[in-house]
């Protein structure tokens, strides 16, 4: 057993190693139903030579652990046992895999492989009883060659997988344990003078157009011919060429030309790409252009089937990409499926490789033995580096090879960047943890402060000690490999970190952490699940849910924000009268969209074009005029709406497929008639009653409004935590939720101090304050039938020293609702998602539809969330008919079947069951979502500090439902 010994950590005796190629000769793919056999520990009774005949069966590619084996484990950064390199312990669950191939009578005179995609973590091989090798590198192909073993016929195939070996140690990715073969296994035929491997290395010459190809082979054969469809050219070996007027490969236009290379035994075909990436006076540079990567750090995940994802799925998720106008993405943090590299040649997505290297537990024991430094390790790091290079060389996608992530910095590392600039010339290496860039290209950071970035865009960053190191990371273009961390309700500040990007050729964008929530689903039903969800003792609960895709990729509010913040197009108002339109891609023709516009009174269309005539170049700005017929009416709010949309349609959306809006208001606003108060409030049996349909109990608590029997009302100040409100952010020394429960606000206690008829009005007075303190909220309803309805005036005052930001302040009316889920709602503001202040971009002012069901975002743990902001009125079915919700200036506003107390104690979805009423939040504000989790807690120009409020509004029974 060679689990964990020194002496056998070094490279596999593996084949290759060589890039996949897609090929003229013969393979057997052996996905499928395997026979299984799983043990607790490492000694498994079963030898090799056992068939496994009766064995029940898994599915191959699968985790063990998602089809009845075991459990899921979660944990970040700790080793999920005691950490003691090499040694794991004897705990070890081993699964046996069995199976068996025919090899046809006429495969191919030659060598026969067997190729593994992916295996978690050590695996031994035996062919018809003979071992044939053992290998690690879970996200790394393992080819064997078999020749010698494998016959005509059937053939045996015996894998003894473990799941903890001396590669745990520096596979420590943030996500789920999962074990097994989880990608797919093949025989391959090499038939004799074959094409073994290829490397077509391009570049592109952007003031000749040049396209420029270096293509080497490897072959026995003597007689190698290569041919470039659409161009049409013979290549050379081995030496450079220069091929005239090719379109280059950019995430814009993804160019590809089919390389085909053939001896007299095998053809193969390669797609390449013709794209030149370099730094330039610190600027990260494509083919003659700044490269700015607008991205996404993306793990191979899948709510049921985690790691082992179908090509279906990837597909989905460039698709969703591309929609979203993300145009780049992190293999976070391992080599991909190698079908994902494939989908972003061919969709267009710059790609920053990462290889299968982590060691952040190391960080738990002060680094002490971190295999980054430890010479022992050497052959491995660097078997690793080669395994992923030679695997993905000729994708075009691929700008930057990346050493690993949170593996701290050593010899190894420095070994393996030395070998990677040797290797391959056309791409850039990158590394997070060299922190003093001495073997990368690019100065990486994650989670940096806003006023860090603002720093190195500036060059001002503070020196290094050593002044030559110095002067080279200032030469160099930085990135932001994660930022933005999409953890529930979030990240706010998108807009925010755009702008600083914008600010300076020197920073290069970055990757939001992450693409999507590695919830998984619950075998026996329900929500999705995280850590802690199956009894592990060690875990990092729903820190592995922070994703801008939903487990299912519903895409979250998050998303929706991202992409209007990185949209292609950008249109500003700067100018009276004009549009000014900014195409702010490097290489987008701006015939690729349409530009149109509308105008919407008080949310209605009532005028449409197109904008006529601008023609705005990559990187160039236009100013348009404002059509003629988008004028503004004197008697309603009027706005303009201008968007691009898809003129023709793409591989990942159809044409009229809108990648950017903006939207201008063009009345100058009016004052709103104030409404006649008909009629004073009157004393009843039990209470006070307005407009007959309104009543009040004797401590002036709403019972009825409008005629809709109300459960509860008040003030409110606590909003169900966000993650980000939980965590303490990097400029913070306590947490939202530390100062907000400190103060109490999550136990306010209500005491009505006076309810009494004042003239045409009920002024109901309260002081609304946690048992402790004596700050709180002192406020005063004034209630009056105003003409078309009843009108609130609500005063909240803050009591008491206290001043730190608030989660929200506002007002919140329960109306008796026991199907209150299925009720429509429309209503005029932002729309059509929710929005808090610093998570804006997304929305626009306008007239909305939609359902109380729908209006809830399901976020794997439930938090705040659907508050739709700007509102200026809402008409909001409930039992008997429609309320109508005017406000006297905008407020923010949310409507749930369930309490905001459900909502804060439930910590998985479904926990959440409607509780017969229909909630509606009514707040003069809410604090921003900022991204605590990791990074920057709320800017604050978005934070609610505030000494009180004031609201304004009017209800009234909606007859007709409508305006
Ligand atoms: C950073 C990790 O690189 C990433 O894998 C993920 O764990 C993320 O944190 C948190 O979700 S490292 C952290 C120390 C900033």
């Amino acid at each position: 057993m060679h689990l964990h010994d020194f002496e056998e950590i070094a490279p596999p005796p593996l084949y290759g190693p060589r890039a996949h190629l897609h090929t003229d000769a013969p393979s057997l793919s052996l996905d499928g139903r395997w026979r299984f056999c799983w043990s607790p520990t490492t000694e498994t009774p079963v030898p090799p030579t056992e068939e496994g005949d009766g064995w029940p069966l898994i599915e191959v590619p699968g985790h063990w652990q998602l089809q009845g084996y075991g459990s899921p484990a979660y944990t970040n950064i700790t080793y999920p046992f005691p950490v003691e390199p090499p040694v794991v312990p004897v705990e070890n669950p081993t699964g046996e895999y069995r199976t068996s191939f025919e090899l046809p009578a006429q495969w191919p005179d030659g060598r026969t492989l067997l190729r593994f995609d992916g295996v978690d973590s050590w695996f031994r091989v035996w062919v018809n009883g003979t071992e044939v090798g053992a290998s690690s590198g879970s996200r790394l192909t393992s080819e064997f060659d078999i020749s010698d073993v494998a016959r005509p016929g059937r053939n045996t195939l015996a894998v003894r997988v473990h799941q903890w070996s001396f590669a745990t140690y520096i596979e420590d990715q943030d996500q789920w344990w999962l074990s097994g073969i989880f990608r797919s296994v093949a025989v391959l035929a090499r038939p004799r003078g074959g094409i073994d491997d290829l490397f077509a290395q391009t570049g592109y010459d952007h003031r000749s157009g040049e396209g420029i190809l270096r293509l080497a082979v490897v072959t026995e054969s003597g007689r190698v011919t290569a041919r470039l469809g659409g161009v049409e050219a013979q290549l050379p070996l081995g030496s450079e060429v220069r091929l005239p007027g090719v379109d280059p490969w950019s995430a814009d236009l993804p160019r590809l030309y089919e390389l085909t290379v053939a001896t007299e035994a095998e053809t193969v075909r390669v797609r390449v790409g013709f794209r030149s990436v370099y730094v330039e006076d610190a600027v990260l540079m494509l083919n003659g252009a700044p490269l700015v990567f607008h991205g996404v750090n993306r793990h191979d995940a899948d709510a049921r089937r985690g790691r082992a994802v179908t090509r279906e799925g990837m597909r989905t998720d460039v698709e969703l990409m591309k929609q979203h106008n993300i145009n780049a993405v992190r293999t976070s943090h391992y080599p991909p499926d190698p079908y994902l590299l494939e989908l972003c040649d061919e969709y267009g997505l710059y790609v920053i490789e990462e290889c299968d290297i982590e060691t952040h537990g190391f960080s738990q024991v002060n680094w002490r033995d971190n295999p980054s430094d430890d010479k022992r390790w050497a052959a491995v790091y660097l078997d690793r580096m080669k395994r992923m290079v030679e695997r993905d060389k000729n994708h075009s996608c691929i700008v930057m090879w990346s050493l690993g992530n949170e593996a701290g910095w050593g010899a190894n590392m420095a070994a393996n960047a030395a070998w990677v600039h040797e290797r391959d010339t056309t791409r850039l290496v990158h590394y997070e943890q060299d922190a003093e860039c001495e073997s990368v290209d690019v100065y990486s950071r994650m989670y940096a402060s806003y006023e860090e970035l603002e720093a190195i865009g500036a060059g001002a960053e503070p020196r290094l000690a050593d002044p030559t190191r110095d002067a080279h990371r200032r030469s160099l273009p930085m990135i932001q490999c994660e930022y933005a961390h999409a953890m529930g309700n979030g990240p706010g500040g998108l807009a925010d970190y755009e702008r600083i990007f914008d600010s300076s050729p020197r920073l290069a964008g970055g990757f939001v952490w992450e693409w999507v929530d590695h919830g998984l689903v619950d075998p026996n039903g329900g929500g999705y699940r995280y850590g802690g969800d199956f009894g592990e003792c060690l875990h990092d609960g729903s820190f592995v849910i922070d994703g801008l895709v939903l487990p299912d990729r519903t895409p979250s509010p998050g998303l929706l924000e991202f992409a209007a913040v990185a949209a292609p197009v950008r249109f500003t108002f700067e100018v009276p009268g004009e549009i000014c339109v900014e195409n702010r891609t490097a290489f987008t023709p701006s015939t690729t969209w349409r530009l149109r516009w509308a105008t919407e009174r008080d949310g209605v269309e009532v005028a449409t074009g197109e904008l006529s005539g601008p023609c705005v170049g990559p990187g160039e700005v236009v100013a348009v005029p404002i059509p003629d017929a988008a004028r503004a009416a004197t008697d309603a709010e009027t706005w303009l709406q201008v968007w691009a949309e898809l003129a023709e349609p793409t591989p990942w959306a159809a044409a009229g497929h809108v990648v950017a809006r903006g939207q201008l208001r063009l009345d100058s606003g009016r004052p709103r008639p104030e409404a006649a108060v008909v009629g004073g409030p009157v004393l009843w049996e039990s209470g006070v009653r307005l407009a007959d349909t309104t009543r009040f109990g004797r401590d002036g608590a709403l019972e009825a409004l409008c005629g809709f029997p109300v459960e509860h009302a008040g003030i409110t100040a606590w909003r169900a935590l966000t993650e980000n409100d939980r965590y303490v952010a990097a400029d913070e020394e306590t947490s939202m939720e530390q100062l907000w429960r400190g103060a109490g606000l999550d136990r306010l206690i209500q005491r009505t101090v006076s309810a009494e008829i004042v003239g045409d009005e009920f002024v109901v007075r309260t002081r609304v304050a946690p048992a402790g303190f004596d700050h709180g909220f002192a406020t005063t309803a004034r209630w009056a039938h105003a003409s078309d309805g009843v009108r609130l005036r609500l005063a909240i005052e803050r009591l008491g020293e206290w001043r730190q930001p608030l989660p929200r302040l506002g007002y919140a009316i329960a109306l008796c609702d026991g199907t209150a889920r299925e009720r429509c709602v429309r209503w005029f503001g932002a729309g059509p998602g929710e929005s808090y202040p610093d998570s804006m971009t997304a929305v626009r002012i306008s007239r909305w539809e939609s359902t109380v069901r729908e209006m809830q975002t399901n976020y794997v743990v439930p938090q705040e969330n659907g508050t739709r902001s700007q509102l200026r009125w809402a008409s909001v079915e409930t039992a008997g008919g429609c309320l109508r919700i005017e406000a006297a200036s905008p407020i923010d506003f949310a409507v749930r079947p369930w309490s905001t107390g459900a909502l804060d104690r439930a910590m998985h979805t479904d926990e959440l069951a409607p509780d017969g009423l229909l909630w509606m939040h009514l707040d003069a504000g809410q604090n921003g979502l900022g991204t605590a989790t990791c990074g920057p807690g709320v800017r604050a120009a978005h934070r609610l500090v505030t000494g009180g409020a004031q609201l304004e509004v009017t209800f009234r029974r909606d007859t007709d439902g409508a305006e």
